[in-house]
């Protein structure tokens, strides 16, 4: 059991911290409290925002001689409640947000090392200025920062070609639990010393540690780029489109992201300005994005001759290549928006999933079919990385009924389904987005034990008083 943080606790992080980074003032910690979905609500006493890594060594070691519980917050954008405070208010939120400088980059190492708060946008923009580019993108660019980054392992949109955070971070700077500062930063590429404390924090959600930097590997800057979108009949259609493509183009493919009818539906609806790209409605989309390297031909050409040789095999209906680079980004904004508009819809379900990429297809129409039989009305929203084996699918509440309150009753038992079947297809219930507070007894229900009893002595050992970001990820011992 963590402790309720004292006055004098909270008078001495005051004075540590100063009027930058430390405040009572319920304005300012408000809108920290509530995740982006609304799903969830917590309350905190204070808002800790140091200004470097010895501030957070220092708030670390008070709240842990305290037993006082600390939820580290980058830009809030988790989509499983991952970075909200407990509901009993005993926790102090350690937001990384002032941390936002960029240390270093050097072209000639490919290395970016930048601090837990800056925004991955401004990783992009820096890559980009010193002629690199940072390859991982998602949909909260502009407010998803390096440290939650990290410690959710985030994917996002070009995963099937650079993978996920944990091949892009080569090394970190965390202040353990015990107060310490692990000081990992590296430009290494190979460093082979035994357990490697880098693979431990990515990916834990922030319960063994505060990530406060990460040396980031860049890659060369693209000579060309080309986005297309093409419409087709299945997932099935769209996974051998992928093959057929790659077969011709290969390595030059970096996102192929699948887009049912209904989710573009759903971005037509809410999103102003957005419009449908083929002059037909399909059941199913893709948006291709493929790079050509410097002094390569024109990626557009060839991805347009690419997609031409699929389609008279019967690989797509219909397809379109961006012509511009605006264009492009209104192709991207159709993908990028369907959380956005799916929230504007009403609340749905989430499911972050992966199973073998080959059985994806059969499984999004198996599952889908298996729920709307159980929940006559139930809609699912299956999206996204297809490519990686990870779609999220999604559930809303059948039209004409009360969602939050069909989400209260039924939501749980929908889930527990979906993950059941997902773990019976031999995948996983949690893709990209973490476990956070909303998967965790799901967690420790469906996980295997041997693996969830690692973890849990994992966790016993660096933060035995279970300061850092508890209720999250493990939860009741196992
Ligand atoms: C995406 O792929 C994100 O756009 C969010 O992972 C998915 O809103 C979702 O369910
Ligand atoms: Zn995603």
């Amino acid at each position: 059991m963590n402790s309720k943080p004292s006055e004098s606790l909270l008078e001495d992080l005051d004075s540590l911290l100063g009027p930058r980074g430390f405040t009572r003032d319920p304005r300012d910690i408000e809108p920290w409290l509530t995740d982006w979905r609304g799903r969830y609500r917590g309350q905190s006493p204070a808002l800790l925002s140091p200004a470097n890594a010895r501030d957070v060594q220092a708030i670390v070691s008070r709240c842990g001689a305290a037993g006082v519980a600390i939820v580290p917050q980058g830009g809030n954008t988790s989509m499983v409640g991952g970075a909200t405070p407990p509901a009993h208010g005993g926790a102090l939120i350690l937001s990384l947000r002032r941390m936002n400088r960029i240390r270093s980059i050097s072209s000639s190492d490919n290395v970016l090392t930048a601090e837990a708060g800056v925004i991955l946008a401004h990783v992009h923009d820096a890559a980009v200025q010193a002629r690199r580019r940072f390859p991982l993108s998602l949909a909260a660019k502009g407010s998803a920062t390096v440290g939650g980054l990290v410690s959710t392992n985030a994917g996002g949109t070009q995963v099937l070609r650079f993978g996920p955070m944990r091949s892009l971070v080569l090394g970190i700077e965390a202040v353990l639990p015990d107060g310490s500062l692990y000081e990992g930063l590296s430009a290494l590429r190979k460093d082979n010393r035994g357990y490697d404390l880098r693979e431990l924090l990515i990916g834990a959600e922030g319960t063994l540690g505060v990530v406060t930097a990460a040396s980031l590997r860049l890659v060369s800057a693209p000579g060309s780029r080309a986005v297309a979108w093409a419409g087709l009949p299945t997932p099935q259609v769209a996974l051998d489109l992928l093959r057929d493509l790659e077969r011709q183009i290969g390595e030059a493919i970096e996102s192929f992201e699948l887009v049912p009818a209904n989710a573009l539906a759903l971005v037509l609806r809410h999103i102003p300005g957005a419009r449908a790209p083929l002059v037909a409605l399909h059941p199913w989309n893709v948006l291709i994005e493929t790079v050509a390297p410097e002094g390569a031909s024109d990626a557009a050409e060839s991805l347009g001759g690419a997609l031409g040789n699929s389609l008279e095999q019967g690989l797509a209906t219909d397809a379109v290549v961006a012509a511009s680079e605006s264009q492009a980004e209104a192709l991207w904004r159709l993908r990028e928006s369907i959380s956005e508009a799916e929230r504007a819809d009403g609340p749905a379900l989430k499911h972050d999933i992966s199973v073998p990429v080959s059985a994806m297809p059969q499984f999004i129409e198996a599952a889908r079919h298996a729920v709307t039989e159980r929940h006559d009305g139930a809609r699912v929203i299956a999206f996204g990385h297809l490519g990686d084996g990870n779609v999220h699918f999604n559930v809303q509440a059948p039209r004409e009924t009360d969602a939050a309150a069909w989400l209260t009753s039924e939501g749980p038992g929908v889930s527990s389904f979906i993950y059941d079947m997902v773990t019976a297809a031999g995948g996983s219930i949690s893709a990209e987005h973490g476990i956070g507070q909303m998967k965790a007894d799901e967690y420790r229900r469906t996980a295997p034990v041997t693996r969830l009893n690692v973890q849990h002595a994992i966790k016993a050992a660096l933060d035995p008083r279970n300061i850092m970001n508890p209720g999250k990820l493990l939860v009741h011992g196992n």
